[in-house]
């Protein structure tokens, strides 16, 4: 009550003195320049609506006797389009062309910054109305700046107190690329760091937003300040609703000095690719924040006109300028005020320079650009100047800026609606309504993401440990019948002892089985270290095990069935096989496994597996709740040069592989009688390798499904065990349990089968062997024929006198030599020279001691080999003999001599090895090369 008693005197006295004083008329000019933007298609035009505010400032200072008293303010002024160069150009203009001005006043932050920066040069001060720029706080850049426009960083505290409020501690930023709206950032970035709130991303661009705004939503942006001039505030907006960043899942902060329809105008003629409704919906619910540039009391203010008077005098005066504000609301309508306000701050601050200039005897009529005294005391005069404008309490701080209050308002249903104020002075928000949300609740500021463990599904775990643990039971239960039986022969001669490692080998694969299937939802993170390593020592042992076992039978058949005769023989007067089986030590499976253990060792103690866990995309949820995502993961054993491990590991088990399968096939008719179990180790390998060649690309494939995966990998493991397991111990099993008691010869071999190629060749020999019986038959006919004659002849020459002579014929190159009668024996030779490779020709005789020999027969074949042959006959003469060499049957066709011999060694063996198997010794003792079959 005291105060407003005060302030009615202090009035009255005012109005005394003011009247009682005899002021005199204003007949001299104080110049100042102007700049505004007003005609530009970029930035702030705020000129529109700022330029005629002044004008009216200038007008009411100018009608009032008492300031500047004897002056008149004279406000020359120019476009600047809010283009620096433009604006540049103004600003000579103003300061070469006479009159010398006192100030300049200047609006929009890009050009502002230009003149600001120069007007030092000319001892000017600069009063914006009309640039946020914090930059423009820069009181060593820009030493004689004042504005009655608040720096853009007023709006920064409340954005984080609204950020706060609202729970929000990840936001975006999206800004044009001018210094206003960098420095504007940088002071946010500041504050957000300060209060914990992370900036996702920033995203800056020149005119076109498009990129930018497509990598807001790559970043999950929700929550986006975006600070842009009002025309690219448009095309955002436009690319907001393409892109589809509005609505309930995201808040836009925008800059609150757009004009209320600003989303809706100039859409035509900016060539935005929105329609009105298009940018009406993505702007709906959208944020600003503004500082209060309208004063909120409707108190006089220092002109005597409370700002209702003001408002509806600039909108008269608008109108007069053809800007309708009942239609659309000129751009800078509301920082009119700092316009009016700020030609009122100049009026006063000359005024009292004036005085002060007055007192040491100088005058602003003196002022030149030079002049640095009277530069300084209009500087310090604007620095004290404080007076309740149309804009508020107008006062400067110590770097030039304006402090103010801002406003909080929220666009809905295409207005915006004030929500509150906030204080920065005293961190006071005041909230006027409630934020309304679309969806009804507070979106949220980032998609929530659940972390989902890929794990193995229990069901599927469970099952394949107990196929696994079957596996392992069973192996184990082979090797006690390994044990067990390890007496009779047919296991002795299937080196028991090798079977037993494979065993040992296929249980540590399966019991890898269940290692495989444990993860984060059964293992501790902190033990899973320990799984990887069991898990890399069980697989690789095991197979070295396993497989190192079927590889060392096959090893060793193929050796011995290459071995030298000699050698063989060799051997067999060492010790019998039997012997040598049982006591041998396998240095391969030893070499195999010692070189797994110094891999294995190596691998734990340089670059031990650790847990690690690959994320995939993100995926949807299956019910319908939004912003929620699921990240799926899964973990790992993983070394840091895993890739350098595992190629060293599968080189070695590949080649182990393919020089297993070489020679699994090589063996595979080959048999030895102390590995009588090879052609089913053979099959094995085969196995093993065909599904190692499946299991390991495919499990590549599958990796990332974690049931797919283990599925497949612990299912070709038990598969190609069981298989194993099956091949070779089946038949033994079978064998053993039909004649349990039978010790065994070791005829009794599990490998009874023969081989295709030996099947095929005694079929070929039994159908020679009927043709050549059909025709010993024939010819044995026509010798009867033959003698019958002979007799008959021989008695019809004994009846004449001649003496009977052998009867033989002979094929080609044959030479038949007749000695002389000696006694009562005559001996017949024939010299057959070495016939071709394979040669064979066929005979009959009447004689069964004329071939070499132990011949019993008189027809077969005869096979020429390599040498030359010598038939004698060396029988009595009583019965005259016959020798007929039909034909050769077949004629070899090796031409090399060395190979040829090689040949007939080879031969040899190979006739050797044939009479040797159980089903030619039937036919007899025949055992000579030069021995013909019948
Ligand atoms: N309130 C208008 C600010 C314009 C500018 O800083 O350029």
């Amino acid at each position: 009550m005291s105060e407003f008693r005060f302030m009615i005197f202090l009035v009255i006295v005012l109005a005394t003195v003011t009247h009682c004083h005899k002021w005199p008329p204003k007949t001299k000019v104080l110049h100042i320049g102007g700049i505004f933007p007003i005609n530009g298609t970029e930035g702030w035009q705020g000129g529109m609506a700022c330029q005629p505010s002044a004008m009216m400032a200038l007008e009411d200072v100018n009608s009032r006797s008492d300031l500047l008293p004897g002056y008149k303010l004279k406000l020359h002024w120019n476009d600047s389009e809010c283009e620096p160069g433009l604006g540049a150009l103004v600003m000579y203009d103003l300061l070469y062309k006479p009159p010398q001005k006192l100030m300049l006043l200047a609006g929009c932050s890009t050009v502002c910054t230009t003149v600001a920066e120069a007007a030092k040069m000319w001892n000017l001060v600069v009063l914006s109305y009309g640039a946020s720029s914090p930059a423009l706080s820069n009181r060593q850049r820009f030493p004689t700046l004042f504005r009655t426009h608040p720096s853009a960083t007023v709006h920064n505290p409340t954005r984080v107190k609204i950020l706060q409020n609202f729970g929000w501690s990840r936001i975006a930023i999206l800004q044009q690329a001018e210094e206003v709206f960098i420095s504007t950032v940088e002071d946010l970035e500041t504050r957000c760091r300060e209060s914990g709130i992370e900036i996702v991303t920033r995203q800056s661009f020149l005119n076109d937003p498009s990129e930018s705004v497509r990598n807001l939503r790559r970043q999950d942006a929700r929550i986006i300040v975006g600070l842009f001039y009002v025309v690219a505030a448009r095309r955002v907006l436009c690319e907001m609703y393409k892109q589809g960043l509005y609505g309930s899942s995201y808040v836009w902060f925008f800059i609150g000095w757009y004009e209320d329809n600003w989303y809706e105008a100039n859409l035509a003629q900016e060539k935005i690719e929105c329609t009105r409704e298009q940018m009406k919906e993505a702007a709906e619910g959208h944020l600003t924040t503004e500082a209060l540039n309208w004063n909120q009391d409707n108190q006089k203010t220092i002109s005597g006109m409370t700002v209702e008077d003001y408002r509806k005098r600039l909108n008269a005066e608008l109108l007069k300028n053809s800007h309708d504000v009942t239609v659309r609301f000129p751009d800078g309508y509301q920082e009119a005020p700092l316009a009016y306000d700020a030609v009122w701050a100049v009026a006063l601050a000359l005024n009292r320079t004036m005085h002060r200039l007055a007192e040491r005897g100088r005058s602003l009529d003196d002022f030149t650009y030079n002049d640095a005294v009277s530069a300084g005391e209009i500087y310090s005069a604007m620095n004290a100047t404080q007076f309740l404008g149309v804009s508020g309490t107008v006062a400067f701080s110590s770097k030039g800026d304006r402090i103010a209050w801002t406003l909080i308002e929220q666009m809905i249903h295409g207005q915006y609606n004030k929500v509150g104020y906030y204080d920065t002075q005293t961190d006071n928000l005041t909230w006027l309504a409630e934020a309304r949300w679309i969806g009804g609740k507070i979106p949220q500021d980032r998609t929530i993401i659940i972390d989902k463990l890929r794990t193995v599904s229990f069901g599927l775990f469970v099952t394949m440990s107990l196929v696994s643990s079957v596996g392992i039971a069973a192996a184990i239960g082979l090797i006690i019948f390994n044990l067990v039986y390890r007496e009779q022969k047919l296991i002795e001669l299937s080196q028991p002892a090798c079977n037993n490692v494979m065993l040992v080998g296929i249980v540590l694969l399966l019991s890898s089985v269940i290692l495989l299937g444990m993860d984060g939802d059964t293992v501790p993170v902190i033990h899973f270290p320990v799984v990887c390593q069991l898990r890399a020592w069980l697989l690789c042992l095991g197979f070295t095990l396993a497989f190192g076992a079927m590889f060392s039978k096959v090893w060793r058949v193929h050796r011995q069935s290459t071995k030298s005769k000699e050698e063989t023989n060799k051997m067999k007067d060492k010790k019998s096989r039997t012997q040598s089986a049982k006591s041998k030590v396998d240095w391969v499976l030893v070499g195999l496994s010692f070189i797994d253990v110094i891999i294995l060792t190596i691998w734990a103690i340089v670059d031990p597996q650790i847990r690690t866990v690959e994320n995939f995309q993100l995926e949807n949820p299956t019910d319908t709740e939004k912003d929620i995502k699921i990240r799926p993961s899964m973990e790992h054993c993983e070394s840091k040069h895993q890739n350098i491990w595992l190629g060293v590991v599968y080189g070695y088990k590949g080649l182990l592989l393919i020089f297993g399968l070489f020679l699994a096939y090589e063996t595979r008719s080959m048999k030895v009688r102390s590995i009588n179990d090879s052609r089913y180790v053979g099959m094995s390998i085969y196995n093993v390798v065909v599904l190692c060649l499946i299991t390991a690309p495919v499990s590549l494939v599958i990796s990332s499904q974690a049931d797919a995966s283990f599925a497949f990998v612990t299912a070709a493991l038990a598969f190609c065990c069981f298989i194993s397991m099956a091949l070779i111990f089946v038949p033994k099993v079978v064998e053993v349990v039909r004649n349990p008691d039978r010790p065994g010869d070791g005829d009794d071999e599990t490998d009874q089968t023969v081989s295709k190629e030996e099947e095929e060749r005694y079929r070929k020999l039994q159908q020679e062997n009927e043709q050549l019986q059909q025709l010993i038959a024939s010819r044995e006919h026509k010798l009867k024929l033959l003698n019958q004659r002979l007799l008959e002849r021989n008695a019809s020459v004994n009846v004449n006198g001649i003496t009977p002579s052998p009867i033989v014929s002979a094929s080609n190159n044959t030479t038949v030599s007749t000695p002389p009668m000696s006694g009562s024996t005559r001996t017949t030779t024939i010299h057959l020279p070495p016939a071709k490779k394979n040669s064979e020709v066929r005979f009959s005789t009447s004689s069964m001691e004329m071939l070499p020999n132990k011949t019993r027969v008189g027809v077969g074949i005869m096979k020429i080999h390599c040498t030359e042959t010598i038939v004698t006959d060396t029988a009595s003469t009583a019965t005259p003999t016959t020798l007929v060499f039909n034909e050769q049957v077949v004629d070899g066709s090796g031409d090399d001599q060395e190979e040829y011999e090689e040949e007939c060694v080879a031969g040899v063996e190979l006739i050797e090895k044939i009479t040797d198997s159980p089903m030619f010794q039937r036919g007899g003792a025949a055992r000579s090369p030069e021995e013909s079959y019948l």
